[in-house]
Formats: structure tokens, C-alpha cells, sequence
């Protein structure tokens, strides 16, 4: 079996990047919209407080890495002063058409430390080429893509929507080396050559297994997104989605949407903790702030998490065949065990057990990975076996925490925006 290895920039992000910041902001945010259609005017976008400093200040409080801005979502208004059309902030009363979204949240981020990556949709319905003159089209989105990648310094990643695209074949092999050649590093997400995938939902939830390598790449529609396969021919981790409250953009009327505090902790357990990366839409308001309540379930997301492992016990591993011993410095009690998989040979680690005092503590349960956090009723011991599947896999790390919290959370019941009810579907085998 050939096992696909990673990229130094794919370890690097799996690594430092497990959780970021999505934000949607646009022409929508000030039109209760979540599409619209390329009509809407560019009068309509006038942030009256907009300040990205506040949005970054709340977004590294989290513990996110780094953020993720729509800049040009399916509408094609794009968020900075294009030279490729006017249907930009250029065109709005919003600094008098001088001002730069974009640059904005460059600079503040920068000044934080925050990682930024871009979100530019193939997608445009606001430029009759993408339909009627696709060789038009594909240049003027090779000049916005350019504009952003050289522009705005550094960018962690490149994401791409796949939504809307069916009928308009893209130059991917011209818009991926116009990547390559600018933001070399960057993550490209989900279409052209990614280097890391779509999770295949919206709800922010990865599975068990959460296999890294796929077979079937460049379609955003993939049947082993969800799960990847061991042998899978490329090495694509998976990133999960999913918006803090029904919708992506801010919208004045879905605030009883927002998830909560126990729903997001569910998520967190279902994305990073199967080892995936979450990127969770926290967007600014029609001010240009990042709402109060959005900010104050973000924080507590990202404090809940923070304070249960906060304090680890490292374990000194030994591994003989498919047995590693993890022993501590003396008897502790835990309830939470995260271990984390060598992967610079790439992932070879499924269905593993563990026990404690030859007692069974971790059963069902499929892949490592980067990381995999476990959760169990407290036990009292100095060393753990973890059994593992192939010799050829290697721990490296393994800690164990004494949270109070004893059991993954459940999914809870979400609202649609129209107060439809949606069930999440437990991904199969996540509970451990
Ligand atoms: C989808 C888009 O159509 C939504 O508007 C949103 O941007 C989401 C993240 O991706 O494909």
C-alpha cells in the first residue's frame, strides 16, 4: 500500500493552523442577502464604524490562527479598489471610494500577528463574461487574483468556492500557477490542485475515520471527501465550515440562530479534535463590527477549550510492533487524552485501543492524526497502552488532561434562518 506523504506547508498548517476565522463581508451584509446577484448597488455599502483592528482583536482573543475574508464573494463586488472593474468599494460612499477592506484587514492583521488567507469566488454574476465571453472572464479573474496575492503580503490560504461553477470551465492550470507562483505556501482550498479539501457539509463536522489522503481531487463534489481513504492518492486534509449562526453573512434578523456555547464545543470535538481543521464564519455587521454576541460566544468558545487543556500531562512513549506504552511521572487521573500522530511519513494510523490497568478505555474508534482528542469517564493510572493498527505508525505525542468534563457533547438541533429545523447528522463513529 502506497501511503501519499505530506508537504513541509501542509504539516506546518495542520499543525499551527487548527482553528481559524471565516468572515463574510460584502455588498450582501448591508442588503439582508446571503446571494445576491451582481445588481445590487454599490451606494448600498457603507460600513459607518468599520474597523478591522476590532475584528482581529476578537478573533486572536479566540485563539483562531488566522482569518479567512470573502473578497469578492458571487456577487463580484470586490472588497478592495480592483482595477478590473467598478464594482468595488472604489464605487461606494464608504471612505468616499477610497477606502481597501482588504488592506485594512491586511494591516491589522500583520500588526497582531494573525494569519490571512482569501476568499475570491470563481463565481461572478456580476460580469456578463463569466457567462457569454469565458476568455474574458478567466483573464479578469486572473488580474483580481493577481491584484490579491501580490498586494496584501503574505496569505496563509486561497479558497476556493466551487458553488455556482457547474457551466463555466476555468483555466485551472493558469489560475493554480499564478498561485504557486506568488503565494507559493498557501493552502489552496478545494478547487484546481488543492492542498486541502472541503469536509463535504456545512456543519463544521469531520468523521471517523478522518483519513487526510483522497482519491478523486479537483471536483468539489467528492464521494471520499467525508472520510478519505488510507491509500488515497493525494494528500489533502480536510477543512470543516460552518457559520456561528444559520447564515454566513451578517444578517439583522437571525440572532436567535446563534449556536451555542455546548453546540460549538460539539463541533470543536467533531473538526479538531478528529483531527481537522474548523474554520468558523464569525462576520462583521452592517457597521463593519464584529457583533457583540457573535464576539461573546466566539470567546467563550475558544476559553471553554483553552482552559480544558491547559494543563498536560506528557507521557514518555515506548512502542514495540503495534503496542505503545505511555507512562507518566506518577498515578494521575484523567478524563481527556489527546495523542497526536507522526505524520512526515504520511498517515498510517487507523482503529486503535486504549487502556488503562488492562481495562479498555478508548474502543470504536478510527483514525489519530494531527490530532485526536478523546473523552471518557476519569481514570487513575501511570502508564496507558495504545494499540494501533500498523507497526508502521508512530505517536508523536500523547497527553492527558483532568478536565471535570467526562463525554464528548451532543449535537444539538439547530434553526434554519427561516425557522426550519435542521438535525445534524452525527458523523459515524465520532463518539468515543
Ligand atoms: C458556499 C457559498 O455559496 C456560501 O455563500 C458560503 O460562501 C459558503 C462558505 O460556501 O459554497
Amino acid at each position: 500500500m502506497t501511503i501519499v506523504r505530506p508537504t513541509e506547508a501542509q504539516l506546518d498548517y495542520q499543525r499551527r493552523r487548527s482553528f481559524g476565522v471565516f468572515a463574510h463581508f460584502g455588498i450582501n451584509t448591508f442588503n439582508g442577502m446571503e446571494w445576491s446577484d451582481g445588481t445590487l448597488s454599490p451606494s448600498t455599502f457603507n460600513p459607518t464604524e468599520l474597523d478591522c483592528r476590532q475584528w482581529v482583536d476578537v478573533y486572536k482573543r479566540s485563539g483562531a490562527s488566522h482569518v479567512i475574508l470573502t473578497a469578492k464573494h458571487h456577487d463580484g463586488f470586490c472588497l478592495w479598489p480592483t482595477a478590473t472593474t467598478d464594482y468595488s468599494v472604489a464605487s461606494s460612499p464608504w471612505k468616499n471610494g477610497a477606502g481597501d477592506v482588504v488592506g485594512e484587514l491586511a494591516a491589522a492583521c500583520r500588526e497582531a500577528g494573525l494569519g490571512l488567507g482569501l476568499y475570491c469566488s470563481p463565481w461572478d454574476r456580476h460580469q456578463a463574461s463569466w457567462k457569454h465571453d469565458h476568455a474574458a472572464y478567466d483573464a479578469l479573474y486572473q488580474a483580481q487574483l493577481t491584484e490579491l496575492l501580490t498586494n496584501y503580503g503574505e496569505l496563509v490560504e486561497v479558497w476556493f468556492d466551487g458553488a455556482g461553477s457547474a457551466e463555466h470551465p476555468y483555466d485551472w492550470d493558469g489560475i493554480m500557477a499564478t498561485v504557486r507562483r506568488y503565494q507559493p505556501d498557501a493552502m489552496i482550498f478545494n478547487m484546481g490542485t488543492p492542498t486541502i479539501r472541503w469536509v463535504g457539509n456545512e456543519d463544521g463536522l469531520a468523521s471517523d475515520p478522518c483519513w487526510y489522503a483522497v482519491t478523486n481531487t479537483g471536483d468539489f463534489r467528492l464521494d471520499d471527501n467525508r472520510t478519505g481513504r488510507k491509500n488515497g492518492k493525494a494528500y489533502m486534509p480536510p477543512e470543516c465550515d460552518v457559520p456561528i449562526r444559520a447564515n454566513w453573512f451578517w444578517q439583522d434578523d437571525d440572532v436567535h440562530t446563534l449556536k451555542s456555547l455546548n453546540h460549538l464545543q460539539a463541533i470543536w470535538y467533531r473538526s479538531i479534535g478528529l483531527g481537522a481543521n474548523l474554520l468558523l464564519n464569525v462576520p462583521p455587521d452592517n457597521r463593519g463590527l464584529i457583533d457583540s454576541q457573535d464576539a461573546g460566544r466566539l470567546l467563550e468558545l475558544g476559553d471553554s477549550m483553552r482552559e480544558r487543556l491547559a494543563n498536560p500531562s506528557t507521557a514518555r512513549l515506548a512502542q514495540r510492533g503495534t503496542t505503545i506504552t505511555a507512562t507518566f511521572d506518577s498515578d494521575i487521573t484523567f478524563d481527556h487524552l489527546v495523542l497526536r500522530e507522526d505524520l512526515s511519513e504520511g498517515q498510517r494510523i487507523g482503529p486503535h485501543i486504549i487502556r488503562a490497568n488492562s481495562d479498555a478505555i478508548v474502543t470504536n474508534v478510527q483514525t489519530v492524526g494531527s490530532q485526536r482528542v478523546h473523552a471518557f469517564p476519569p481514570v487513575t493510572a501511570r502508564s496507558i497502552t495504545v494499540e494501533i493498527d500498523d507497526p508502521t505508525g508512530r505517536l508523536a505525542g500523547l497527553e492527558a488532561y483532568c478536565t471535570g468534563v467526562t463525554a464528548i457533547p451532543s449535537l444539538e438541533i439547530q434553526l434554519h434562518h427561516n425557522e426550519g429545523k435542521i438535525v445534524p447528522q452525527e458523523p459515524a463513529g465520532t463518539a468515543s
